[in-house]
């Protein structure tokens, strides 16, 4: 079997069970353990001048780790990655500026984390590359004359063509993607806003079978949902259902219903239209004050980057406006914490909550929801509200699924998710966690990892006949 060398912005944390630990990372790190190979990316510090990786192996896995220089953190990660494509892949123009120094050391970033790889790659080895902040690395890699088979998989969304279009190099950078042997989206509208970009553009064209012929290379492109496992979900939402912050939260809202909302703190997550409908919630149901609150938790996440640090004023704004409105001496209708909660503790407080509140704007896929209806007691589950617009609503049929920009409909669903009978509870969350566990994390992994190896025999046939 192949090495797997597995490339990321961030490394994840060797330790396992860390609570910095999603999706990404399990699911990735499993695959590693498998197969064997290496992790390469940056440790998350900012060094005085760029050095060779730092290495450290446990088991069969290489843990391969950079520091960024203050520099290319600007340029790179905080400006180009997370000042112009997030937000413009998360429809957000209004809030993306372009700015050709960070776009020149987006590109000198990947370069050098290519060259660094490079000299590691062994002949065999497939690569899988993760996220925006490197979408021309297998440019960078192909330019040094690497031939081994590269996949790309996109967490965030791909926005369709026109969106796509207002940063400026959008050929460049939908060029270098085609340089990739493979490249995956979250969802099949993802997938075709890509197709859409190419074939409109008149750079090439797709087969029913996914295999993309642009910019003279072959490459196939698919949809391959994230998933979760369920299960140890359950289990751990089981297991922590007794620690003090989870009984502590059990016991301030006894005799009341629960609305629970968990994200990064993040524009694209739909936080103040959130609050707004709870409060147009509480505006026309005066029988429910008193008797429900919405704990809102959202650990503060890239605070160096000034959208962020506005979105944070104005939902505290928000959140002492609407209690200031609201509150009555025994009740506080918005508990809005802006911090971190170990992993499995997440889940417990999800298993108490009546209601998952999922509401992004735009979202590449979504994990909270997912994790939400995993943590529910089957006897008892809670009820999922999630927007149209996260790539999870695609999968989630049994949510209640509202547009976020409808207020009116989204206090709608919370007051029908409220007061919803159990069978129909019951139904939704079957059907739900029976979607979950069809499409788990593995499957997520095998299916995207099935594709690449696929594509690069039959690439190495192609180029010996
Ligand atoms: C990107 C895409 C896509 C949250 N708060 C805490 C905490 N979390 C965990 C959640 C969940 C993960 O972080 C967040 O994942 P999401 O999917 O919800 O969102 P992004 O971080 O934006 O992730 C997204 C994902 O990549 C995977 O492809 O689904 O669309 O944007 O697992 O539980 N974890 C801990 N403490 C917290 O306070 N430990």
């Amino acid at each position: 079997m192949s090495r797997l060398i597995v490339v990321s912005n961030r490394v994840a944390p060797t330790q396992e069970g860390s609570p910095a630990a999603g999706g990404l990372a399990i699911g990735v790190l499993d695959a590693l353990k498998e197969t064997g190979g290496v992790w390469f990316g940056w440790n998350g510090e900012i060094v005085g001048h760029a050095q060779p990786p730092s290495i450290e192996k446990q088991g069969s896995v290489t843990y391969a780790t950079v520091g960024l220089t203050r520099r290319d953190y600007d340029q790179y990660y905080r400006g180009f990655s997370n000042a112009t494509l997030w937000p413009t892949f998360h429809y957000r123009t209004d809030l993306s500026r372009y700015d050709r120094q960070e776009y020149a050391g987006y590109l000198r970033v990947n370069v050098s984390f290519a060259k660094q790889l490079a000299a590691m790659l062994e002949p065999g080895d497939m690569i899988w590359v993760h996220d925006y902040h490197l979408l021309p690395f297998a440019c960078a890699l192909r330019n040094l004359g690497v031939t081994n088979p590269i996949g790309f998989f996109l967490h965030i969304p791909f926005p369709v063509p026109e969106m796509l279009r207002t940063v400026p190099p959008h050929e460049e950078l939908v060029k270098c993607l085609c340089s990739y042997d493979l490249v995956g989206f979250q969802t099949e509208s993802d997938r075709q806003s890509f197709v859409d970009y190419v074939e409109r553009g008149g750079f090439g064209s797709v087969s029913e079978d996914g295999m993309m012929q642009a910019f003279g290379r072959v490459l196939k492109v698919g949809a391959y949902p994230i998933g979760i496992y369920p299960d140890a979900v359950a289990q751990a939402a089981e297991q922590y259902a007794h620690r003090k912050p989870v009984l502590a939260l059990r016991d301030a809202t006894r005799g009341r219903q629960l609305i629970m909302s968990v994200d990064r703190l993040d524009y694209s997550k739909g936080l103040v239209e959130r609050f707004q409908a709870f409060e147009r919630l509480l505006l026309h149901s005066p029988g429910l004050h008193g008797r429900v609150s919405l704990v809102q938790i959202a650990p503060p996440t890239r605070s160096d980057v000034q959208t962020y640090q506005r979105i944070r004023q104005t939902l505290e704004g928000e959140a002492g406006r609407i209690n200031g409105r609201f509150a009555q001496l025994d009740w506080t209708p918005i508990q809005y914490l802006n911090r971190n909660y170990e992993r499995n503790l997440l889940m417990s407080l999800f298993r108490l909550a009546q209601v998952g509140y999922v509401t992004p704007l735009r979202d590449g896929m979504n994990l909270v929801a997912k994790e939400y209806v995993a943590s529910q007691d089957p006897s008892d589950p809670g009820v999922l509200v999630l927007s149209q617009f996260a790539g999870a609503a695609e999968q989630l049929p049994g949510a209640l699924v509202v547009n976020p920009f409808d207020l009116t409909q989204m206090a709608d669903a919370l007051a029908r998710a409220l007061a919803m009978p159990l069978k129909e509870r019951q139904a939704r969350y079957a059907d739900m966690m029976a979607r979950l566990r069809a499409n788990d994390l593995s499957t997520w992994r095998d299916a995207f990892l099935d594709d690449l190896r696929h594509v690069a025999t039959a690439a190495s046939v192609t180029r010996k006949a």
